[in-house]
Formats: structure tokens, sequence, C-alpha cells
């Protein structure tokens, strides 16, 4: 049995040809994320569908999530805590540093811990019912799971500051001003934009989107001399593989698709 059978029931997995889904399924409790979600999405970036080249993550119900399930705090002391955040950070990094791109499919509450797993995707598709929040503050929390990593990479610390410290919230508009998202499709038609994005990244050559996921990221955020280097050498890779020979003769020899500016 694959992963999808061992999934808890509060998530959800499907599969449409090279696209895998994911769905965030707890929709009575606005898809909180308890620790048995968060040790499913885990087990699933770890050990993806066989045949998977692309990962839609998208939720049942009105909200993609409210964040933590704050039942799951209550008692902790700060050991507890601690590993609970840990947690996460195991379960995001898998989905972040795994081998599948994922485009995650906002709507309504995107809010705290919710807005943290949106953060780990590689794309962020928002209809125009999304909101996002951090109101940590208000519960007396921290972000725990990698927020204060990666959301200060996408809208910068200061407005993650405004927003843990005053409760901002941000729309699905402004929230694709300051960076939060990608694409803004109608209401309702999220999941189906998603499914087309991933569908065209599944059909990239593996190589580019082995080195789009992992070392885009690092070489941005090395020195330039670094960066420089690391990059003709991912270059050189991608250009010798056989699906890149592949691919250019194609386009050489007019059996290639142009760019299109849609
Ligand atoms: C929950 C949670 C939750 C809803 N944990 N149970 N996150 C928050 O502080 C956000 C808290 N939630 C809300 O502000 C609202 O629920 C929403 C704006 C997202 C949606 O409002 P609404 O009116 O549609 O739903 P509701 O009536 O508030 O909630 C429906 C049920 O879900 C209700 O339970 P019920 O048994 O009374 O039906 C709620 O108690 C339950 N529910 N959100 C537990 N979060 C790794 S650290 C991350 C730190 C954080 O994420 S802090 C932010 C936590």
């Amino acid at each position: 049995m694959g992963i999808e059978g061992s999934l808890p029931p509060t998530l959800a997995c499907e599969q449409s040809g090279d696209v895998a889904v994911l769905r965030l399924c707890r929709p009575d409790k606005r898809n909180a994320l308890n620790i048995e979600m968060i040790d499913g999405i885990r087990r699933f970036f770890s050990d993806p569908p066989h045949g998977a080249r692309a990962v839609v993550l998208a939720a049942q119900g009105e909200h993609f999530s409210a964040g933590l399930d704050l039942s799951d705090v209550r008692d902790h002391g700060p050991a507890e805590g601690v590993m609970h955040s840990r947690a996460w950070h195991r379960a995001f990094a898998a989905l972040e540093g795994g081998d599948l791109p994922v485009v995650a499919v906002l709507r309504g509450a995107v809010v705290g811990g919710g807005l943290e797993l949106a953060a780990a995707a590689h794309i962020r598709v928002a209809e125009p019912s999304t909101f996002y929040a951090l109101p940590e503050g208000q519960r007396g929390l921290f972000v725990g799971g990698g927020g204060s990593v990666r959301i200060p990479r996408l809208i910068g610390a200061t407005r993650m500051m405004d927003m843990m410290l005053t409760g901002r919230t941000y729309g699905a508009a402004e929230g694709a001003a300051i960076g939060l998202s990608h694409y803004q499709p109608a209401e309702g038609e999220g999941l189906a934009l998603g499914l087309e994005l991933a569908t065209r990244i599944a059909a990239n050559a593996p190589l580019t989107n082995f080195a789009v996921l992992h070392a885009l990221p690092r070489i941005a955020e090395a020195d330039p001399a670094t960066g420089y280097l690391t990059e003709s050498l991912i270059s050189a890779i991608a250009a010798a593989d056989g699906e890149a020979k592949r691919r250019l003769a194609d386009f050489l020899e007019k059996r290639a698709a142009k760019v299109v500016h849609r």
C-alpha cells in the first residue's frame, strides 16, 4: 500500500496523471492542524505517491487552514513545545525540500500555522476570499512552523512584525501585491488553476525542476561568487543531460512550441 492508505482521515490524497493532490480534510475545524495531520504531511512528502511529478496542496471547505490546533498545545510545557515545533519543522522541510514542486491552493483563512504551511509551498494560488493573518500575538504564542524564517523572505520582517504585533490582516489582492501569492484565480477556480500549473511544472525536464527547487534558493542566499560558480556548475549539468539535448533539438528543428505571452 502507498502512503495514501496510511494517511489520517483528516488528509486525503488523489492522483491525476503525474500530479498528486494532497487535501486538508478537517473543514469542521477550519482545517486547524493537529499533530496527526502534521505527521501525515511529513510522511506524504517524505514518500510521495509513485509516479507523481508535482503536488497540489489544497483544502476542503471554505478555509485553507486556521493554523495550529490550539487544543494541541494547551497543556504543553517548554520541552513539549520545542518538540512540537520541531515536528512542524520536519514536516514543512519535507514539503519544501522534497523532490516534488508543490502548488498550494488558498482560500478563506490562511492563518498562523496555515500561513506557515502555505509559505513552505513553492507556488501559491489564492482565491479572492483568501485572507492572511498571524494571530499568535493575540493567543500568547509565537510562530513555530518555520514562519519566522520563511515569511520574512516573502514579505520582509517588518511586515511580519506588523501582522504579529497589531493583528493586521491582508486580503488576497494585497497579499499578491506584497508577495504572499503568485496567482489570483476567480473564486472556486483555484484548484483548476493549481492543477493546470502543476501539470505544466510536471512537464519540465526533471533536472531543471530539481535545480529550481534545490539550487536556486541556495544560490539566492549565497555570496555572489559562490552563487555564480554554483550556477555555472548546475547549468552545465542540466544542459548536458539527455533530456535537454532532446528538447534543444526539438526547438532547433522547429518541433517545439515557441514562448507565448498570454
Ligand atoms: C479551531 C481553530 C484552531 C477554529 N484550533 N480549533 N489560529 C487562530 O488563532 C485562528 C482561530 N480561528 C479563527 O479565528 C476562526 O475559526 C476562523 C476565522 C479561522 C474561521 O471562523 P469561522 O467562524 O468560520 O469558524 P469558527 O466557528 O471560529 O470555528 C469552527 C470550529 O473550528 C470551532 O469549533 P467547534 O467545536 O465550536 O465547532 C472552532 O473552535 C474550531 N477552530 N480554529 C482549534 N486554530 C506551529 S505554531 C502556529 C501558531 C498558530 O497557528 S497560532 C494561530 C492559531
